[in-house]
């Protein structure tokens, strides 16, 4: 693996950064001549402007950009300070949607098959002083059954003998491509801290937080404890560490107190050669008699399934939007979300640290099924049939090692979804997920979920065992008995009452929901209508009400968010609470009214 890290950038008086963020070079390149041709070193030949970080596919007039399937090129140019030269350089991107090569000043650096964690290059031998440095970054946005989500490209021959090409993908979500996070260059010193794993605990009032880094041999670790108002609380030497805080304040979506660890690499001399930082919340989440328990007490998870979607930028990601909806989360009531339906950018981590929101961590694993949304029908096997390859199960396990060194030293990421709506009532899913659970398991201590497709038959299921809380997505009286809103809370009934008979384990309602237009109006309720919505969330809670294995409710969706064109999509999925520029429903009331109150606490 080299030097990489999983450490965010951090500017410290050792380490330097500077965002690459802004406008970009771009173009498609539906031959795939780019490499041929070298525009790696010559630079591209025919360029637009494309804002980074940001998605392609919605910010030009054009169907054929929006619509892209194959290689497209983006290009920046930097000076890069001399101070830096005698330091180490490195090239980062939060994430570029779904492949990407990159090259500095023509020599190809590095790249990367995941299109929802960050990647990086040690740049320093490429980079020229006193000249500008070109990054040039060639973008691919195709599925295969390989990667994750998976997805199959279509080739058929049209009328007039051309080859078309499409897309066949298993979720929802519209596909959106390009450089999504932001892209640092950055140094770090010569010697450097590799690597952070901070844990914490309680053991009565005492807080207990456990520090291990990983740095070279040569070097000595120090790190430094302070409270909120940056005095020192305690001091350690040693790269293995733990630290007892007395009377430590606890971390939660109510109080999100957080301490600050400095760490730091010193020589023999106790010269500092590297400084790091990190937010430490203290906290402690268990699965314990079938609660989740959050700092010794039962939780109970109010919150939305999300997704990183928005007007114009598509997944790229934005602060603006981010903040409004942590904002009109807090307002709702909600205490959590879960990053449906793979990881988020970093930031949004950040952010959830310090306003306080538990986080249901998942990955990209969305589809691993035969049929796409909507949830229902028949579905034909995919682990079974050699449709999910060894190939499939690799990037599966190092996409959650990755997104697990990515994140373990967030407060707010209370567990790790393994992946939503798999076809798990096949018997060779058991070994599949066996090797994913055992791998979490030996990185780290929360618990672990798995989300379930409604056709997923409790008695059936071959994962749900393995796991420690089990999540439930649930459309009765939606994509089953359609508008029988009667009907349908008898089937999640009877559902729920399965679930809990055969599994002795908490559940969360990971999805919940229905398509509404926002200011369609109808007495008595049809299917789209705001009123609808609402009759619908309130059956469903107090379904959920009945069953103290309910641990939690999360709302399908956050916002609305587009999709691939669809017959049963109008302009995207309609199942926000919020319209897709963040403004409420009626619903929004139906929750807020409920979640702002005493639920199930105490
Ligand atoms: C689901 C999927 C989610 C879809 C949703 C729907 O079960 O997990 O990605 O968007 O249903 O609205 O159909």
């Amino acid at each position: 693996k080299g030097a990489e890290t999983l450490l965010y950038p951090r500017m410290t008086e050792k380490r330097q950064k500077k965002p690459l963020d802004g406008v970009w070079k771009f173009q498609l390149d539906p031959s795939g001549k780019g490499v041929g041709e070298r525009w790696p070193s010559q630079g591209i030949p025919s360029p637009i402007h494309m804002p980074v970080p940001s998605s392609y596919n919605d910010i030009t007039t054009s169907e054929a950009i929006r619509d892209f399937l194959g290689d497209v090129w983006y290009e920046t140019s930097t000076y890069v300070p001399s101070e830096w030269m005698t330091e180490r350089i490195i090239l980062r991107f939060g994430a570029v949607a779904h492949h990407a090569k990159v090259w500095v000043n023509g020599h190809f650096v590095t790249e990367s098959h995941n299109g929802f964690l960050p990647f990086e290059a040690d740049v320093t031998p490429f980079v020229n002083e006193e000249k500008m440095n070109r990054i040039v970054v060639k973008v691919n946005n195709e599925l295969t059954w390989d990667m994750l989500p998976p997805g199959d490209v279509i080739e058929k021959v049209t009328e007039d003998g051309e080859i078309k090409r499409t897309l066949h993908q298993q979720h929802d979500f519209f596909n959106y491509a390009g450089i999504h996070r932001s892209v640092f260059l950055y140094t770090t010193p010569q010697t450097f801290i590799h690597s952070l794993n901070i844990g914490t605990d309680f053991n009565g009032e005492t807080g207990i937080i456990t520090g291990e880094s990983e740095s070279p041999p040569s070097a000595f670790v120090y790190y430094s404890l302070k409270d909120d108002q940056g005095e020192i609380i305690a001091e350690r030497h040693g790269a293995t560490t733990e630290i007892q805080v007395p009377e430590a304040e606890a971390w939660s979506p109510d109080n999100p107190y957080l301490y600050k660890l400095d760490v730091y690499l010193k020589d023999g001399e106790g010269t500092i050669l590297d400084h790091y930082y990190l937010n430490v919340g203290i906290r402690k989440i268990e699965v314990k008699d079938e609660q989740l328990l959050l700092n010794g007490s039962p939780i109970y998870l109010k919150g939305f399934g999300k997704h990183e979607d928005a007007v114009i930028r598509g997944k790229g990601y934005d602060p603006v939007t981010n903040l409004r909806d942590m904002y009109l989360m807090k307002e709702t009531g909600a205490n959590s979300f879960r990053t449906a339906h793979y990881p988020y950018a970093e930031e949004v981590l950040q952010l959830a640290d310090q306003l306080g929101f538990l986080v249901i961590d998942e990955t990209s694993a969305v589809g691993l099924l035969s049929q796409g949304v909507p949830a229902t029908g028949n579905l034909e096997p995919v682990f079974s049939n050699g449709k999910i390859s060894s190939h499939l199960k690799e990037y599966h396990l190092d996409t959650l090692q990755r997104l697990i060194e990515r994140d373990r030293n967030h407060p707010s990421v209370i567990m790790w979804s393994l992946s939503n709506e798999a076809s798990t009532m096949e018997p060779e899913a058991e070994v599949y997920y066996k090797d994913l659970v055992e791998l979490v398991r030996k990185l780290d201590d929360r618990p672990i979920m798995n989300v379930n497709l409604m056709l997923i038959e409790p008695e059936k299921c071959f994962v749900s065992k393995l796991v420690d809380i089990i999540g439930l997505n649930v459309y009765f009286g939606w994509y089953s008995t359609p508008g029988d809103l009667k009907a349908g809370t008898a089937e999640l009934r009877n559902y729920l009452e399965r679930w809990a008979k055969t599994h002795d384990k908490p559940i969360v309602i990971t999805e919940y929901g229905v398509d509404t237009m926002p200011g369609l109006h109808k007495v008595p309720a049809v299917m789209f209508s705001e009123e609808f919505q609402v009759q619908f969330l309130e059956k469903y809670h107090n379904v959920f009400d009945e069953f103290p294995k309910v641990v939690g409710e999360q709302v399908w969706n956050f916002a609305d968010f587009m999709t691939k064109q669809d017959t049963v999509r109008v302009d995207g999925n309609k199942k926000g609470i919020f319209t897709r520029d963040r403004q409420p429903k009626m619903a929004q009331y139906t929750l807020q009214k409920r979640w702002k109150s005493p639920l199930r606490e105490g």
